[in-house]
């Protein structure tokens, strides 16, 4: 017998037949079953085996040609990949959705039942996790060399039930019934070690006597559209080292060293909610040191396995920061160069700014991440010495440019010394950096005129934008069938990888039968929506009616209460004119809201309650509903973003950083109401000012307001509309069984209102009105919504990837393999 070559293995067919046996093949000698005894749930898992050997090929390949070209590779270091389900995205991916439909038929299998039984894979809590899962999308589909690192957190996002209005959470406990996707490899896992102690030994420090806890690898393959390449999303599980719990073992308290085991994996139990104010949780820390030494060791070990030392490390390596969460990989880095590899420190923090760059998501102060000295100390006290060392040096350079300016030296420090000490993440982000991004062109203009305009006269060159995307595979082509099919059928199917081909679209807008087909994909669309939301008890909607949308993490700047101030005004003027011609609308909220965050749980239940008086005030003839879907996710979000006609992106201005749910709303034909916000502006830009509804203050004029005083109860005392709106609140007309209840909101508004509703909220009510204008003229409005789709080319994730890869990584697609020759038997 020859040696066996390395990609001998027979290739799959994806014929139906050939389909239909793999599955069977699967469901016997993967899932243990037979048709006779096969559930739901094993036929799930056969059908997901059968797809992942289909991707198996491609993403072995994909790993060997990075590794026999020697290419650059590009690792994003992210504390959060929301990648929602994997099977529907991979059938897309590799081109066999019809296919293996067909095969279950002939099997007996209910597809459509069956695919919907696949847990979304919640790592994540919204924009910037999702931001993460379509960047992997988008390099699979460029073909670029890299992997995605994080935790395989074994609670991802919290459950939410609405019980009596209130959301109430649950675990998430997603790998249950195991989860086919992954591949557990054990060789690769590394100690990651905490607390110690410090022992200076020549110079050099000795970290002794540390707890220490395992990671190991959990890969999954992540396919590029049409399978152009696979990339490689690793995550890393807690373990517990044998060391502790064995003494304890020894000393013969084995109950206590069971204990120590389950402590050390509590390292990876659960993804904290996103509560940006709440900072300084001990485990979270651990969660990131964790994640970060893990992927650090690994991305060493494998550059030393085909380089002799880090001359090249730079060339050969970018390693991208996805937030401050994963901030830790800077004095990390510089640990394992000097104190593991015996490198100096200038050779060690020069190698550290060429690999490292990072993308800022928040410019609000309360949410930039910092961790108390004090608890650094005690739980890394190496990286906290290096810290120190890397500020010293810092602080003397900016002292040697700037002597004169000593409070300068306070701002910029790395350590806030105010109060308690603690370390700034985003500072030390941004100096070991060469690159660092905004996420729009507003907000980076923003972050370097606020948070790091300091840092800007040291290193103007490092900052720069990238404004975000989504990948159009997941967020049209899968989530929407019928206007995918309407656009392959007049521009065809290239638009999956070039969105820019959408423009085409431009000259449709005004053709009548396009505009009707238009018109029914929508229709469809809705009624799916309506379908999911009358699977909620007590709720029917009209598939008719205008579909008024927010649906995203509940948070005070993103301004849901503002919404609510309009359908309770919209609702009085209903009971005022009963029959005047008003637009019958359902406004559709969900969110999920940190478990601490008391007042974005409050106004949860206020949009209960006021869906709860609005749908049953018989009064109003059905103008007006008012829904709230418990537990959004990915895989509702597929669902309900097709489903409609206004997209309500209604934060502050100056404070959503970017926001991507307004780019997938109008990628799926949803005008936006919007403010001048975030990636708003550039929408507004791409898909013309006609086509998008703009309201309220700037970011200056909010800056303004607050600097000379912002007096929300003049906006109170000097609109009827608003007067009465907010006085039925208080008045407890929506909770009449506790008139109280919302008394904190109303005070909040009256007598703060840090987030500017009141200022906002006349503007916002009369640009509602030339929504409910531009609706009662479909065909104007459905030539917008054209116009929405045909703008949207720029919006792709591939685009964005593009850029990162170009300015700041410097990495390219890997050349294709020749291509082998297929042996013909069915796997
Ligand atoms: C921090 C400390 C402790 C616990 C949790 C956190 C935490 C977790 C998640 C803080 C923030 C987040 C998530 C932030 C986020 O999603 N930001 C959004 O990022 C999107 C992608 O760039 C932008 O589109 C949004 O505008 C931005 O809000």
């Amino acid at each position: 017998m020859p040696p066996v070559t390395a990609f001998e293995y027979d290739k799959p067919i994806n014929s139906v037949e050939a389909l239909r046996r793999s599955i069977l093949n699967r469901l016997v000698y993967a899932v243990g079953k037979d048709v006779r005894s096969a559930t739901q749930r094993d036929w799930l898992f056969a059908v997901f085996h059968a797809v992942r050997d289909r991707i198996m090929g491609c993403w072995r390949e994909s790993l060997a040609q990075a590794e026999d070209q020697d290419a650059k590779r590009v690792y994003y270091l992210s504390m959060e990949f929301l990648t929602g389900r994997a099977l529907t995205n991979a059938l897309l991916a590799a081109d066999i959705y019809e296919p293996v439909k067909q095969a279950c038929a002939l099997l007996g299998a209910d597809f459509d039942a069956l695919i919907d039984l696949e847990p979304d894979a919640g790592l994540g809590n919204g924009g910037l996790g999702r931001l993460a899962a379509c960047f992997l999308d988008s390099m699979a589909t460029l073909g670029l060399p890299g992997m995605g690192y994080g935790i395989r957190y074994e609670y991802g996002m919290f459950a939410q039930r609405i019980e009596q209005g209130q959301q109430v959470e649950e675990p998430d406990y997603w790998l249950v019934n195991g989860h086919p996707w992954e591949f557990m490899r054990p060789e690769f896992s590394y100690t990651v070690r905490f607390g110690g102690r410090l022992v200076p030994q020549d110079g050099h420090s000795l970290w002794l006597d540390t707890q220490d806890v395992i990671a190991t690898a959990y890969d999954s393959g992540v396919p590029g559209h049409q399978m152009r390449s696979v990339a490689t999303m690793r995550l890393w599980s807690a373990r517990a080292s044998g060391g502790v719990n064995l003494d304890a073992f020894n000393r013969g308290d084995y109950i206590q060293a069971v204990e120590d085991k389950n402590h050390s994996e509590n390292v990876s139990r659960v993804l904290y909610p996103d509560d940006r104010t709440e900072h300084g949780r001990e485990l979270r820390l651990r969660q990131e040191y964790f994640f970060v030494s893990a992927s650090l060791q690994d991305i060493l070990r494998r550059h030393l396995k085909s380089h002799s030392g880090f001359e090249q490390l730079a060339d050969k390596v970018a390693i991208h920061l996805n937030d401050t969460h994963p901030a830790l990989a800077v004095p990390e880095l510089m640990r394992l160069l000097l104190d593991e590899h015996q490198l100096g420190w200038e050779a060690a923090w020069s190698l550290c700014t060429c690999v490292f760059s990072y993308t800022n998501h928040t410019l609000m102060e309360e949410a930039l991440e910092t961790w108390p000295v004090e608890l650094l100390s005690r739980v890394l006290p190496r990286h906290m010495g290096l810290i120190y060392e890397i500020n010293a040096r810092f602080l003397a350079e900016v002292h040697a440019r700037f002597p004169a300016d000593h409070a300068l030296l306070r701002r910029i420090s790395l350590i806030e010394e105010r109060g308690v000490r603690r370390v700034r993440m985003a500072h030390l982000s941004v100096l070991a950096s060469h690159k660092v991004n905004g996420v729009s062109a507003l907000h980076s203009q923003l972050m370097v005129e606020t948070i790091f305009s300091d840092f800007v006269q040291m290193y103007p060159e490092r900052f720069c934008n990238k404004t975000n995307g989504i990948t159009p595979r997941r967020w049209l082509a899968l989530a929407n069938a019928p206007l995918s099919a309407l656009i392959d059928s007049r521009i065809g199917p290239d638009w999956r990888s070039e969105l820019d081909q959408l423009a085409r679209l431009r000259d449709l807008a005004d053709d009548t039968e396009f505009q009707n087909a238009f018109g029914l994909a929508k229709q469809q669309n809705k009624r799916r929506l309506a379908d999911l939301i009358a699977r909620c008890p007590g709720v029917s909607v009209d598939p008719l009616s205008l579909f008024d949308v927010q649906v995203k993490r509940m948070h005070e700047y993103k301004r849901q209460l503002l919404n609510v101030l309009h359908i309770i005004t919209r609702y009085h003027r209903i009971l005022a004119q009963p029959h005047a011609d008003w637009v019958p609308r359902t406004v559709i909220f969900a969110g999920k809201a940190a478990s601490a965050y008391h007042m974005a749980k409050l106004i949860i239940r206020l949009i209960n309650d006021v869906a709860r008086v609005v749908n049953s005030d018989q009064r109003i003839g059905g103008q007006l509903r008012v829904v709230f879907i418990p537990n959004y996710r990915v895989s509702l979000a597929e669902i309900i973003i097709p489903g409609a006609n206004l997209s309500e992106q209604i934060s502050t201005a100056g404070t959503e950083a970017s926001g991507t749910g307004n780019m997938k709303f109008a990628l799926n034909g949803a005008l936006t109401i919007g403010t001048w916000d975030g990636a708003n502006i550039e929408i507004a830009d791409n898909v013309g000012r006609d086509n998008i509804f703009v309201f309220g203050n700037r970011t200056e004029q909010v800056a303004e307001l607050r600097g000379y005083g912002y007096q929300p109860r003049s906006y109170y005392e000097g609109n009827f509309d608003l007067k009465c709106a907010i006085d039925r609140l208080s008045e407890g007309a929506f909770s009449p069984e506790e008139p109280e209840r919302y008394r904190e909101v109303v005070n909040t508004l009256l007598e703060s209102d840090y987030y500017q509703l009141l200022a906002d909220y006349a503007d916002y009510v009369a640009c509602q009105e030339k929504v409910d204008d531009l609706y009662r003229r479909p065909a104007a409005w459905t030539r917008s919504a054209i116009l929405n789709v045909a703008g949207m080319g720029v919006f792709s994730s591939d685009r964005t990837i593009g850029e990162y890869a170009s300015e700041i990584w410097g990495v390219q697609p890997l050349k294709p393999a020749v291509p082998q020759a297929p042996s013909l038997l069915p796997v």
